[in-house]
């Protein structure tokens, strides 16, 4: 059953009615672009196949109820909320995802109540973005339900927005735009070019030619995940004030960073060279030629390492476990401190597989857990 499928069954058996409609949206993988986007820079990601759906149905009494439906099967349910209460606050743990999208939707005139039924197959807490494809399944249910579909580019991007808000404001996490708009804007077989700064968006076609995108959930978290993010993001933000420019975005390879407190500097130089390596893996995807990306991906990973510090020993072993075995690149993927790298394998490369199993299993370390990523769909309606 398709997670839009189970979730239009557990409305049923949960209400005992069918949902006015089902929509859902995907993870992502950043083939590369990481710490980029707050610096109004550029990424890379594509859609994954794994998706978060929303059975939904408006309710009278003006109340957000939501459940979530998880792999045991079992419903959670959130304390029904007023949307017109809603305020940042006053929900939290998973039920801030769902109310701050209401919350940020009920600034645009959408003020109605709703029961949401949420499931989904995309891999909790593993880098992937699960919570930015629940709150899109949820925005554009909540939109649904008022009869309004946003399409195309313009209107998807602005949604992105919204939904930005909501977890920076709502949920209280100062993420930047990368994941919304991978969820809402990715199309099958392509692999989303977005600037940040511009807003600009093209849609690369991913050509495999036999190679293979290898997910490396390293099921590896780390505590300090958030407080990190919010460290790097501030680090960025001085080292742009000191050297006077709005973002790490306006810094060129030239630019004299001698004056800048030693720390701030390998910030700067990653996201720089980050920014290079994105158009050079771009400009590679647009020639077909997929193996050309590999060096890039793997010097995304060494920045992120040495430069950034935002890996972790689990995603290291994989990157080099991958290697060593014949990917042709490999990287961390999200915002680090354990989740998922991914690793290119080329046609034959058969071992790679084996190879981070067993480098897991040389450490006494869970196993990961290891799927294909192919390019998929982005949000929609899906009943
Ligand atoms: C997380 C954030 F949510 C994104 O906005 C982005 O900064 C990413 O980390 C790192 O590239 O996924």
């Amino acid at each position: 059953m398709t997670p839009a499928d189970r979730a239009a069954d557990r409305f049923r058996r949960l209400h005992g009615r069918a949902p006015a409609g089902v929509w859902s949206a995907p993870g992502r993988v950043n083939l590369i672009g990481e710490h980029t986007d707050y610096n109004d820079g550029l990424v890379l990601p594509f859609a994954l196949p794994h998706r978060v759906a929303v059975a939904a149905a408006p309710r009278a009494d003006g109340l957000l109820a939501a459940v979530t439906v998880g792999d045991d099967g079992n419903p959670q349910r959130a304390e029904p909320v007023p949307v017109a209460d809603l305020a940042p606050g006053l929900v939290t743990g998973w039920a801030a995802y769902p109310s701050g999208v209401a919350w940020v939707l009920r600034a645009q005139g959408i003020t109605g109540g709703a029961d949401l039924v949420i499931t989904g197959d995309v891999p909790a807490g593993a880098g992937l973005s699960s919570s930015h494809a629940l709150q899109c399944a949820v925005a554009l249910a909540l939109l649904g339900l008022a009869d309004i579909e946003p399409r195309g580019t313009a209107a998807l991007t602005e949604l992105a927005h919204w939904v930005r808000r909501s977890e920076n404001d709502f949920v209280g996490a100062p993420t930047g735009l990368l994941d919304q708009t991978a969820s809402l804007c990715c199309v099958e077989a392509h692999a989303l070019f977005l600037d940040v700064r511009s807003g600009a968006q093209e849609q690369v076609p991913f050509a495999a030619r036999g190679f293979e995108v290898l997910v490396i959930d390293t099921r590896a978290r780390h505590s300090l995940a958030d407080s990190e993010y919010g460290d790097r993001r501030r680090g960025c933000e001085r080292a742009a004030a000191l050297l006077g420019v709005p973002a790490l975005r306006d810094v060129t390879p030239d630019t004299p960073l001698a004056d800048l407190p030693e720390e701030l500097r390998p910030l700067v130089r990653h996201v720089v060279t980050e920014n290079e390596r994105v158009l050079r893996v771009v400009d590679a995807l647009r020639a077909g030629d997929l193996a050309a990306t590999g060096p890039d991906l793997t010097a995304s990973h060494t920045s992120l390492r040495d430069d950034y510090r935002v890996s972790c020993p689990e995603l290291d072993l994989a990157v080099d476990a991958a290697l060593a075995a014949g990917a042709v690149g490999a990287r961390m993927t999200g915002g680090g401190f354990g989740g998922s790298a991914i690793a290119l394998v080329p046609p034959g490369a058969t071992g790679v597989r084996d190879a981070v199993l067993a480098a897991f299993a040389a450490r006494s370390l869970a196993a990961p857990r290891l799927f294909t990523a192919v390019p998929s769909a982005g949000a929609h309606r899906d009943h």
